[in-house]
Formats: structure tokens, C-alpha cells, sequence
């Protein structure tokens, strides 16, 4: 259930909030993460609403959509659209997110779209209402923290972590996913940036990873203070 939506557009204007996402491929580490984050400071974190998209009355959208992206992906991104926009909305003054609306949007549905296996009126539809989202409501970012990996290697944890609706996933569309994020965030050439970005390469084991987090920590809550 999503909770009052007209509550919380109205407590989102005006007080200045501090939001920082977590981007990066599927199984890139971003829950390890935001893990990290709730044990190790006082900044409320939300994780991706992966168990929305995979249970929603009794559906699971997020399997249908690898079974078949060209019927089920429009169903599946308008869902995540919509929790997207319920977890940018939530209530706390500093958070983590895992992703965001506009990685949903300028990977996930650019992906679909561009592979061909989106046809041109749902991208045209989604389209709509992303533009309408974030022209009529405000979704301020402070920080991306971008977690760079290697296809590979997301390849390798998403084996290991052995999520039922992901063992369809071949490298290739972890490469795509990839491309698209290393344009948007890296060369910054295609869809527009609504933060600075911090780059962490995560290709490293969980000790390194943790290691890099605790380093990055200070710099990573200072964008509370701008
Ligand atoms: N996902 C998707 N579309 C989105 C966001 C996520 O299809 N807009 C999928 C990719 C992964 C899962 O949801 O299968 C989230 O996993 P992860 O925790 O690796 O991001
Ligand atoms: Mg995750």
C-alpha cells in the first residue's frame, strides 16, 4: 500500500530535504550500500522497492517483464514510477535512496525503448508522465553516489545472489544497462544530471567495498550540509 500521496506533496514543498541516491548497474552493491549507511550514520534510508515490483496484489510484474518485455515492460515501469515517486516523496530531512525516478526513466525505459523491445507509444506514455512528474512536482537530489562496476562483475553477483526472476539476464543487457549509465553520469551526454556525481569504483570484494565506504562516508553525508 502506498501511503497518502496528497500528504506528502504538501510536507514536500517548502522545507529543504537532503536526498542522495545510490546509482549503478543491477547488483552493482547498491544495497550493500544503503546497508552501510543505516548501520553507520543517522541518515534514514530506503531501499529499492524490489519487493513492491515483484508483489503487487498478488502479481509479480517484475518477472513478467523479463518473460516478455514487449508486453509486460510498460507494466512494470509505470509501477516503478509510481513507488519511485512515493519513496522520493517519503518524510525524513536526510535519506538514502537505492536509485531513483529518473535512473527508471533514462535507463531502464531508454534501454527497453532503444533494444526495440518497448513499442513506441508505451515509451511515448511513460514519457508523459515522467515529463509531467517532475515538471508539476518537486524531486530535489543533492548527490548521486555512482557505483562503477564492470559488466562482468554485476554478471558474477547477480549468479550469486540467485534472485528467481533475474536468471534470464544475460551480459548483454547488463552491457546496455552499463553503456547507458557510463553516458549519463560519466560522459554526461545524454539525459540531464539532477545532482553532482560521486564516483566509487565497486568492482572491489565486500572488504574493500566497505573499506571505500567508510573512507567516502564524511564526503558523502557533507552534501546534507549544502
Ligand atoms: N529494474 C527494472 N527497472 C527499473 C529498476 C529496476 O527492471 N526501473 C529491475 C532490475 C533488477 C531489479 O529491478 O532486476 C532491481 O535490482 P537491483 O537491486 O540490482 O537494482
Ligand atoms: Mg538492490
Amino acid at each position: 500500500m502506498l501511503s497518502s500521496f496528497e500528504g506528502k506533496l504538501a510536507r514536500n514543498e517548502g522545507d529543504k530535504k537532503t536526498v542522495i541516491c545510490i546509482e549503478g548497474n543491477i547488483a552493482s552493491g547498491k544495497t550493500t550500500c544503503v546497508n552501510y549507511f543505516e548501520k553507520n550514520s543517522n541518515i534514514e534510508v530506503l531501499a529499492e522497492p524490489v519487493s513492491k515490483w515483484r508483489n503487487v496484489r498478488g502479481h509479480n510484474p517484475l518477472a513478467l517483464m523479463y518473460q516478455d518485455p514487449e508486453r509486460w515492460g510498460i507494466t512494470l515501469q509505470t509501477y516503478v514510477q509510481l513507488t519511485m515517486l512515493d519513496t522520493h516523496l517519503a518524510t525524513a530531512d536526510v535519506r538514502m535512496i537505492e536509485r531513483s525516478l529518473f535512473s527508471a526513466k533514462y535507463i531502464f525505459v531508454e534501454n527497453l525503448f532503444r533494444s526495440g523491445k518497448m513499442p513506441g507509444v508505451d515509451y511515448a506514455v511513460l514519457s508523459e508522465w515522467f515529463d509531467w512528474i517532475t515538471t508539476n512536482i518537486c524531486i530535489p537530489v543533492d548527490l548521486i553516489v555512482y557505483l562503477k562496476t564492470s559488466p562482468q562483475t554485476c554478471h558474477e553477483r547477480l549468479k550469486q545472489r540467485r534472485r528467481e526472476e533475474e536468471k534470464v539476464i544475460p551480459l548483454e543487457y547488463l552491457e546496455s544497462i552499463h553503456e547507458l549509465y557510463e553516458d549519463w553520469l560519466i560522459k554526461q551526454t545524454s539525459s540531464p544530471l539532477p545532482a553532482p556525481v560521486l564516483v566509487i569504483p565497486a568492482d572491489h570484494d565486500l572488504q574493500t567495498m566497505l573499506h571505500q565506504y567508510e573512507e567516502n562516508r564524511d564526503k558523502i553525508l557533507a552534501a546534507s550540509r549544502l
